[in-house]
């Protein structure tokens, strides 16, 4: 079907850390903390989508993983997946997002636990917390 969205969203992970994203964007989300990502454009594999929207939101550019277990489908025709992503060049900084921020297991927990985290991505932010956690 050609209206079936499917998003790719990148878990940035160095030193322990995991890269996230606050939301400007819609009024509903903004203010929320995203792993950043953004629509897989037809032609693209989701590892080039990955690619290509973390260098327009961050300005780096990355090498593509593996994805994480969770898919989420909020409503019929969206399908979100999250795939590891490393940093190969460049310094993050904020082109589309309000700010950015990197958390260890403990700014993961407080984000989760405060509600601050865009519900989509309660699934990944769990399955991270586990490896933040065993390091
Ligand atoms: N989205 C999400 N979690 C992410 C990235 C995106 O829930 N980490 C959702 C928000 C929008 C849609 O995917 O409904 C498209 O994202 P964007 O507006 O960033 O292109």
């Amino acid at each position: 079907m050609t209206d079936e969205v499917l998003v790719v969203a990148g878990a940035v992970l160095d030193g322990g850390r995991l890269l996230l994203a606050q939301r400007d964007r819609p009024a509903e989300l903004a203010g929320l903390w995203e792993l950043p990502g953004g629509k897989v454009e037809p032609g693209e594999s989701p590892a080039q989508a990955l690619v290509r929207e973390l260098c327009e939101e961050l300005d780096v550019s990355v090498s593509v993983g593996d994805s994480l277990a969770g898919v989420v489908r909020p409503k019929p025709g969206l399908t979100l997946v999250a795939m590891r992503a490393t940093i190969v060049s460049g310094t993050v900084r904020a082109v589309e997002h309000r700010a950015l921020r990197w958390v260890d297991a403990d700014g993961l927990s407080e984000l989760i636990q405060t509600g601050s985290m865009v519900p989509n991505d309660l699934a990944w932010a769990r399955e991270l917390m586990g490896e933040l956690q065993v390091r």
